[in-house]
């Protein structure tokens, strides 16, 4: 790990868990939603973190560029993706499972990874090359390799087609998968790190939704599809995340779900794992 590196890491970490203290007072004063879309929740609290965030990053790093959900931005070379509550819908509805999710990405290629769940004070992080921890602790993704074993995550949005989405559901559950959803993008990600879920599959995401995610599963051992194929860092992208050994089943049974969706083509990242 560079110098670099380690700082942005350890200033990312520090950063999601202030962050994740105001989400959480901002959780236990009372929460009212607005709507972006139908199903597309957004909160004031949303936009408060996002600034906290915000603020503390462009001090300590007046040179690199920030994306966030709420506040957009433009992506440079060095940039921070930034998704200040992930899991809004569960936020508004009270439900404790939303983290705070930062990223740094290089090149379109992330680096670095922290997550940040206030409710339950799980810090997970992750940067190229040194591995993934949750509170310090070494976390490894899964080595399932049957379906009728698996538990996975199929996450869904409005983004996305009713019919593929039953498709690729029903797949899961005759393969003999147990077939749940936690409402988080990222936290359904840190699960597969850290081997309590066996894989994860949302046939459309945005970059603020996984960026931290990919370091961190990837860095605990196991698979994610190319989310930045193509134009996935302003568009986002269909994801794949599993245990490796899981990876080339979840693609073949979701790959033959999906044989009439457009999300198959290569621009979307959907290749079968190399194994
Ligand atoms: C949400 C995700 C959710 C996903 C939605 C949405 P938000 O992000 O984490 O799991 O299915 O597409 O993007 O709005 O809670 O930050």
């Amino acid at each position: 790990m560079t110098a670099d590196i380690d700082i942005r890491l350890t200033a990312g970490a520090a950063i999601a868990r202030e962050a994740g203290l105001l989400a959480r007072q901002l959780f236990n004063d009372g929460v009212t939603a607005t709507f972006k879309a139908p199903q597309d929740y957004v909160t004031e609290a949303d936009a408060k973190v996002e600034a906290l965030i915000r603020s503390r990053l462009s001090a300590l790093f007046p040179g690199d560029a920030i994306v966030g959900e709420e506040m957009g931005g433009v992506a440079a070379k060095r940039t921070w993706i930034v998704d200040p509550i992930d899991g809004t819908a569960n936020f508004a509805h009270r439900h404790p499972n939303f983290a705070v999710s930062i990223a740094c990405v290089d090149e379109h290629r992330p680096m670095i990874g922290v997550v940040y769940m206030p409710m339950t004070d799980a810090l997970y992080t992750a940067c190229c090359g040194a591995g993934a921890q949750r509170n310090g602790q070494r976390i490894a993704a899964s080595a399932c390799g049957e379906p009728s074993r698996a538990y996975v995550e199929l996450g869904y949005s409005p983004r996305s087609t009713i019919t593929d989405h039953s498709h690729v559901q029903s797949s899961l559950l005759r393969a003999g998968m147990l077939v749940r959803w936690s409402g988080s993008a990222v936290i359904s990600l840190v699960q597969v790190a850290e081997g309590s879920s066996d894989a994860y599959f949302d046939l459309h995401l945005n970059p603020w939704d996984v960026a931290a995610g990919l370091v961190i599963v990837q860095e605990a051992g196991g698979y994610t599809s190319d989310f930045f194929a193509g134009d996935g860092i302003l568009a986002g992208n269909p994801l794949l995340a599993s245990g490796a050994r899981f990876s080339p089943v979840m693609h073949d049974i979701v790959a033959a779900a999906l044989a009439n969706s457009p999300l198959l083509a290569p621009c979307h990242g959907l290749r079968r794992p190399a194994q």
